[in-house]
């Protein structure tokens, strides 16, 4: 059911001839990317690093340059808010940290537009009824800290604050150490008060959009996650001399999950995804049968029910695997998230604006997992997606159109502006 948003009694701020400014988006997003920059003309910039905090200080700096109140929580989420109008604000938002090869507008993009938003709202005199809020989710990425999207969940209450801060990286850092290391150990509380409403621009990060010839993405959810990290031990042993018949060869284990979550992904079909992205040999030598692998299963399914059911496959398989080559198996959960719906009021009002904006729009889950889905716990909450060309993301050659990047952040504003002048009656299963 789409929105019966009365736009013509809302006065939006595109009805009055406003738009934001393409150059100011497109420079803020050339500035970032210029912030841990690696070839391909992409970023690296994974939470809690220097580079991290580096991106964080400039977007605080222009949070402040536009006169926003920030707050830094204890999980080093910083929210900027617009004080104006009355009540809970209406939040917007994602991230700025990214994966090792990342592009400039997966996260990116969010932020700088709910920046760019108020700017052109500030700079038209038009003040919205409530304050409005841009959020920078802390390690919404996952590939430094699990689980992903952890600093929204701690804002909405998630996880404990402190059971977070212990937290330890791929690479051994200590989650709250590096938090106090970048100065980001902010003193506003967390949880934090649930915002009136959330709502997230993104990319779309995979190929339907572009595929159907779709300008917008009206996003009705996020499909459910499961994140483990599975170690293999065998018997480390002289690749020369080892005969066959006598090796635990946990490399030869880990290759056998990697093709069996391909396979059972071909036989499910439909949105079922599996991936290895992650494999670590030890001693990783070229003369050597390894004495353990370590690798990272990340499986999603929009329907619960079967990624249920694929999770015990995919375990008993590695069960038998490990019995029959005589190595010995032990996993442990990254993460693991439920499938989630968005707001079908919220979704339903950016499919109508998109419509007044004469951009073409589809409803459609999202693969990737997003800080929307933690802030839909507290809060009405939804998405924006503009096309990524080829669906390429999480790689360094990920590109949205111009065309697509203004009209994503002018319907974000009219959509803001909107959410601002309503009052919600929640629809989907606050948590
Ligand atoms: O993994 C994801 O879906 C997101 O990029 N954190
Ligand atoms: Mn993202
Ligand atoms: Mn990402």
């Amino acid at each position: 059911m789409a929105s019966a948003v009365p736009f013509l009694e809302m006065n939006l701020p595109s009805m009055q001839g406003n738009s934001i400014s393409q150059d100011r988006l497109l420079g803020r997003l050339d500035e970032l990317a210029t912030i841990g920059p690696i070839d391909g003309g992409g970023s690296c910039r994974l939470a809690l690093t220097d580079a991290d905090r580096d991106g964080r200080d400039l977007v605080v700096t222009w949070m402040k340059d536009l006169g926003l109140e920030v707050a830094i929580d204890g999980v080093g989420n910083i929210i900027g808010t617009w004080n104006v109008g009355t009540g809970s604000p209406v939040m917007t938002g994602s991230h700025i940290d990214t994966v090792r090869t990342g592009g400039r507008f997966d996260g990116n993009l969010g932020v700088i537009a709910g920046l760019e938003v108020i700017e052109t709202l500030m700079a038209a005199g038009l003040t919205p009824a409530r304050p409005l809020s841009v959020g920078v989710f802390t390690n919404e990425e996952g590939a430094r800290f699990q689980p992903d999207m952890l600093g929204s969940l701690v804002y909405v209450g998630g996880l404990p604050l402190e059971s977070v801060l212990d937290t330890i990286a791929i690479d051994g850092a200590v989650l709250g150490d590096e938090l106090q290391r970048i100065g980001y150990a902010g003193s506003a509380p967390c949880p934090s008060a649930a915002p009136h409403a959330f709502v997230e621009l993104h990319i779309e990060q995979g190929p339907r959009l572009e595929a159907e010839g779709i300008q917008i993405g009206a996003v009705t959810g996020v499909q459910g996650i499961s994140w483990q990290e599975v170690t293999i031990a065998g018997q480390s042993n002289h690749a020369g001399t080892t005969p066959m018949s006598l090796r635990h060869d946990p490399a030869y284990i880990a290759a056998e999950i990697a093709v069996y979550l391909r396979q059972i992904a071909n036989e499910y079909g439909g949105n079922q995804v599996c991936t290895v992205g992650k494999i670590d040999l030890h001693p990783n030598l070229i003369n050597v049968v390894p004495k353990s692998a370590t690798l990272t299963l990340d499986v999603r399914n929009t329907d619960e029910k079967i990624l249920c059911e694929v999770e015990s496959k995919i375990t008993q398989k590695i069960a038998q695997l490990a019995t029959a080559e005589g190595v010995s198996i032990s996993s442990r959960v990254l993460a693991r998230f439920e499938p989630v719906e968005f707001d079908d009021q919220v979704t339903g009002l950016i499919e109508d604006l998109a419509n007044h904006h004469n951009r073409s729009v589809m409803r459609m889950p999202s693969g990737a997992g997003h800080d929307a889905q933690m802030l839909a716990r507290v809060c009405p909450s939804s998405m924006i997606f503009t096309p990524s060309v080829q669906g390429i993301s999480h790689n360094t050659a990920e590109f949205t159109h111009t065309d697509d990047l203004v009209a994503g952040t002018n319907i974000l504003m009219d959509t803001m502006w909107a959410l601002a002048h309503l009052d919600f009656t929640p629809q989907t299963g606050m948590k």
